[in-house]
């Protein structure tokens, strides 16, 4: 049996704007995952820009960080076996025209940049984005533990 891991998750401001906050949520705790931390936000410039600053160089990173500033976000820790690639794959490409169907993506984002949801790409990844959003203080699980990823 694989550990128990963990996860940051976001859903985007497209997602919140269309009211599928519950939907997403719901198909997540469907999928076999827990949330051990949730929040909702408005990210700031200097916020986005930090959180994406490994794409800093990218052509779509403008208009990447005016998307993720448009609106309220919603921030959650996802537990569970192997949660980074389960939740990947729960997600799907980044693109929705190429993710697989039943994945979050194809079912509720609008194209590569308005793609709904975000997931930590690897372990390392999770660990500096749980960070990002979350204080130690907060990262208790349901059943008191603090979360360690
Ligand atoms: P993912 O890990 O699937 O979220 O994808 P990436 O880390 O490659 O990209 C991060 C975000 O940048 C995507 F969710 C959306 C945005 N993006 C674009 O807007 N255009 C692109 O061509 C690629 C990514």
């Amino acid at each position: 049996m694989a550990a128990v891991a963990h996860t940051l998750g976001l859903i985007k401001p497209d997602a919140v704007e269309a009211g599928l906050m519950g939907r997403i949520l719901s198909d997540i705790e469907a999928a076999g995952f827990r949330i051990a931390a949730m929040k909702m936000l408005r990210l700031s410039r200097a916020q986005a820009e930090a959180f994406y600053a490994v794409h800093r160089e990218r052509p779509f990173f403008a208009s990447l960080v005016e998307f993720m500033t448009s609106g309220p976000v919603v921030a959650f820790v996802i537990e569970g076996e192997n949660a980074v690639e389960r939740y990947r794959q729960l997600m799907g490409a980044t693109d929705p025209a190429k993710a697989e169907p039943n994945t979050l993506r194809a079912r509720y984002a609008q194209n590569i940049e308005r793609n709904a949801v975000h997931g930590s790409d690897s372990p390392t990844s999770a660990r500096r984005e749980i960070a990002f959003f979350f204080s130690e203080l907060e990262l208790v699980s349901l059943n008191a533990e603090v979360v360690a990823v």
